[in-house]
């Protein structure tokens, strides 16, 4: 059984920050911890990418991690504007946890690293062990860098009637884009979303299928459900068609919790799949300040996580970290940070918002129908956050 959720988080940064400083050293936490569960033996993730279409450029870490650098120890990565030093975020991450059928807790968070890592790259297994191994993990230590202008230009390029790509040659982006797993090996068959052209099920540039941005605005056309691996994922006609890739710029990896021993938390592991996206808008007004992060969580083992929660970690740093405050707004789902000195006009939002219920209800052994009947439209320049159709 497979509980899927989706969690969305914005960050909206309205900065003018001018200070900057050498970060601290987070944390070094050694004392030892009781590590629990099967792992792996991957390695730590150790790939990045920048987002960088907007007023924010930002790296993010395909461990499960963000907006900073550990192993450079060049601190904050959360540039705005983009062309400054100036940064307004310090890290960010997922954490997860819940009940497992004896009430024991699993989990799955990280911080800064340097206590140790919860979370490694790659997709786990479909068949109830969610397993993974060493190879998988460093085949899937990248990320995938996407715009909305190539796929528009590739589009451009395909016969409208056949679908034949007549350009002369695909650009790498959209020949290597991850849409397959290998089943052979135990994943998933649809990893990436990828708008099928011929309808066939299987991703071929060559016949016009691409990542699939929402070109159209046609989403949530079909109500035929998605994300079905009992059925290997083969939906006739409409594969992953309430899934897409968002924004002009994106982002896209796949991250889990069964890589390695939970040396972070010291918790078991849990057997999660996280697929996701960080996307940004190039727009001329306030979106072109914001950030996205898109997290798709399969829960591969074949229990029920109770009592589930997921939080998206956020450690603001707004320029000088010392005179930083943060609050929330309940209602309307909003955190936000400031500086406590009056030195100029400084603030950083983000918004928490999932399209699915959290925690899971207990006694839900599969809360995946809580998300099919709902998705989300992205509409560039329209929408200042998701519509819920
Ligand atoms: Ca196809
Ligand atoms: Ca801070
Ligand atoms: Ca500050």
């Amino acid at each position: 059984m497979k509980t899927i959720v989706r969690l969305l988080i914005v960050a909206f940064l309205f900065a003018n920050v001018t200070e900057m400083r050498a970060e601290k050293v987070k944390m070094n936490d050694s004392k030892s911890r009781a590590i629990r569960g099967t792992t792996a033996g991957c390695s730590p993730s150790s790939t990045f990418a920048w987002l960088n279409i907007n007023n924010a450029r930002v790296r993010v870490n395909a461990g499960g991690d963000m907006w900073w650098d550990l192993p450079g120890g060049t601190g904050a990565k959360y540039y705005i504007p983009a062309n400054s030093s100036s940064t307004s975020l310090y890290a960010g991450s997922l954490w997860i946890a819940g009940l497992d059928i004896n009430q024991q807790l699993k989990c799955a968070a990280i911080r800064f690293r340097q206590a140790g890592n919860d979370f490694w790259t790659g997709p786990l297994t479909i068949d109830g062990t969610a397993s993974i191994d060493p190879v998988t993990c460093m085949e899937y230590d990248k990320m995938y860098t996407i715009t909305r202008a190539e796929v528009d230009d590739f589009i451009a390029n395909c016969d409208p009637v056949t679908g034949q790509f007549m350009g002369d040659e695909i650009p790498s982006s959209i020949a290597n884009w991850p849409a397959h797993g290998d089943p052979s090996r135990g994943m998933s068959y649809y990893l990436a979303p990828f708008y099928d052209r011929d309808k066939d099920t299987h991703y071929d540039p060559a016949k016009g299928d691409y990542p699939y941005y929402d070109i159209e605005n046609e989403l949530c056309h079909s109500q035929v459900p998605t994300m079905d691996e009992s059925v290997e994922g083969s939906i006739e006609g409409s594969i992953l068609a309430d899934q897409v890739i968002k924004g002009d710029h994106t982002l896209g990896w796949v991250f889990n919790d069964k890589g390695n021993a939970h040396t972070e938390t010291g918790g078991s592991a849990i057997g999660m799949e996280i697929r996701a996206q960080a996307f940004a808008f190039a727009t001329n007004d306030e979106i072109n300040n914001m950030t996205f992060y898109s997290y798709e969580i399969i829960n591969r083992s074949t229990y029920t996580l109770t009592n589930t929660y997921f939080s998206p970690w956020t450690d603001v740093d707004l320029g000088f970290s010392r005179d930083d405050f943060v609050g929330c707004d309940v209602s309307r789902g909003l955190g936000y940070g400031y500086n406590g000195k009056n030195i100029g006009q400084r603030r950083t939002l983000w918004d928490f918002s999932t399209n699915c219920l959290a925690p899971v209800p207990s006694g839900k052994s599969n809360a995946s129908g809580l998300c099919r009947s709902r998705c989300w439209h992205w509409r560039k320049n329209t929408a200042t956050s998701p519509r819920k159709h």
